[in-house]
């Protein structure tokens, strides 16, 4: 691999004043210290500039951005054995991390300083339900040069495909030369990645649908504990316990708790053959190819977990191989904030085909807010503004708008105390609501 493809050098007069240090020499350290392939940016350039207040609240001297690709074992990504699978991320997960652990000291060994970002977890859950990572990998990955995003909203290596986990350095060194994003993108759009997924959330639209894949995918993560503990609680005996979770889905807890979290899916990085190595088994013989990788996902019989009355629940009910497994959405809001952001996100298209309605918020009392939020052609939008027409205006207490979504009072109560105001039709509300799952 060119290690200067799409390099920008530095202006002469800069590189006078500050620490410099030579890209070419950075990046034989970071392979030496096992990095797959690297890519480098500058902390000021404007393309990242929505990453660039977490990086600098993260490490404030950062001038170099150091994003590394380690690859996975394809075999083994495709194995239809989750536990196969799960080893192979948890495996290059510890080797990617350890790489950036040696590349850190080898960075200070000759005077500069950094911090290493986990891959995955630990992340921040102070900030749940919103952003609990502290920075993207892959938009980093992607101006770093290191690949593109394909359909399945993975970054792309142009050698290795998706087989890639993506790690990201901060460094208060600063290089002759930094990385440019490729200008080609390696994915082929043949839209293996959107047929095998059991809950369909990936399209052909260049986007994923976080619920659908969040609530099957990461049924062993955050999503499904939160359900998991709740439905401890809330169940009156043992009997009612186990009616709700088989004893599989016990042992599974324990076993995750145990040895680390394990995804319960990852079929879209499993069928993609972009990249020059993919592409070898690839292209030569693409009907050989879906019987051999794609195939065996697809008819493998397994509990796939959606939310009823979804899109997800439509997919997984088309593949007899699919045993359906009902889940609740354990995503709330905590506040006026986290409420607006992440009605887009609990957004459910299938509940509101057919419907146009925009609602107009006023929120007083602890965060005062006004947004306007509109559902049209199946789909939703949220602008903070007090302006524009509405079908209806809801005038809220903040602290009470956010008890209601999570039924801690009754919408009735609200209004009877006027902690709540409706002016115009309040089934819109009720159709709202519906919306979300
Ligand atoms: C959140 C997350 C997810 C979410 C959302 C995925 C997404 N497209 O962003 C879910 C649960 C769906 C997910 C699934 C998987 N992930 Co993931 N994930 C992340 C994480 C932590 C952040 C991703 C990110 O930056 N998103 C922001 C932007 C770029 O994405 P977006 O599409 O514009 O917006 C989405 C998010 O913002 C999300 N969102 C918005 N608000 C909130 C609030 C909460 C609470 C949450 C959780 C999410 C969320 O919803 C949006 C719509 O999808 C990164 C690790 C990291 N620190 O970067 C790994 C990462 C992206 N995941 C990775 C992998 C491998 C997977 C899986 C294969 C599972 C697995 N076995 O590990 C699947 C693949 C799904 C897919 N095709 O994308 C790799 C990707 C490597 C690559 N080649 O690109 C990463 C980089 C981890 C790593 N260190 O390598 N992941």
């Amino acid at each position: 691999m060119d290690p200067l493809r799409n390099n920008h050098t530095r202006d002469p007069v800069q590189q006078k004043s500050a620490k410099i240090m030579s890209a070419k020499e950075l990046r034989d350290l970071c392979i030496e210290a096992g990095a797959d392939d690297v890519g480098f940016i500058e902390t000021r350039r404007k393309a990242i500039v929505s990453e660039v207040h977490d990086i600098l609240r993260i490490f404030s001297k950062s001038r170099t951005i150091i994003s590394i690709a380690k690859k996975t074992n394809p075999d083994s990504i495709r194995s239809p054995s989750v536990s196969v699978a799960n080893y192979e991320f948890a495996k290059v997960h510890q080797e990617i991390a350890e790489s950036t652990q040696r590349i850190l000291k080898k960075l200070n060994e000759v005077g500069f300083r950094g911090i290493a970002i986990p891959p995955g977890f630990p992340m921040d859950m102070d900030q749940w339900p919103g952003r609990i990572w502290e920075i993207s990998h892959k938009p980093l990955a992607v101006e770093a040069g290191l690949g593109q995003m394909g359909m399945n909203r993975l970054v792309l290596h142009p050698v290795f495909g998706g087989y890639i986990l993506l790690d990201t350095i901060l460094t208060d060194a600063e290089l002759d030369t930094y990385n440019q994003p490729i200008h080609e993108n390696p994915c082929i759009e043949c839209g293996l990645c959107v047929s095998v997924c059991p809950v369909n959330a990936i399209s052909r639209k260049n986007r994923i649908d976080f619920m659908s894949c969040a609530m099957h995918n990461y049924h062993e993560l955050f999503g499904g504990f939160q359900d998991w503990i709740e439905g401890i609680v809330m169940s009156k005996n043992v009997h009612t316990y186990r009616a709700r979770f088989r004893d599989s889905e016990t042992v599974t807890k324990w076993q995750s708790l145990t040895y680390g979290h394990f995804y319960r899916c990852s079929y879209c990085m499993a069928v993609c053959p972009a990249g020059e190595n993919p592409m070898k088994e690839y292209q030569p013989e693409k009907k050989k190819y879906v019987q051999e990788v794609v195939k065996p996902l697809k008819t493998k019989k397994e509990p796939v977990y959606v939310i009823a009355g979804t899109f997800a629940e439509d997919a997984a009910m088309k593949n007899e191989n699919k045993k359906i497994c009902h889940v609740r959405n354990t995503i709330r809001p905590h506040s006026i904030s986290s409420f607006l952001d992440g009605v887009k996100l609990l957004f459910n298209p299938k509940q509101a085909a057919g419907l146009e309605m925009s609602i107009h918020f006023s929120f007083i009392g602890d965060e005062m807010k006004e947004a306007v939020v509109t559902i049209a052609d199946g789909t939703i939008d949220v602008e903070e503004t007090a302006t524009g027409k509405a079908d209806l205006q809801v005038h809220a207490d903040s602290e009470t708008w956010i008890e209601m979504l999570n039924e801690e009072t009754s919408l009735l109560r609200a209004l009877v105390t006027g902690r709540i105001k409706l002016k115009g039709n309040p089934l819109y509300l009720k159709q709202f609501k519906k919306c979300m799952v």
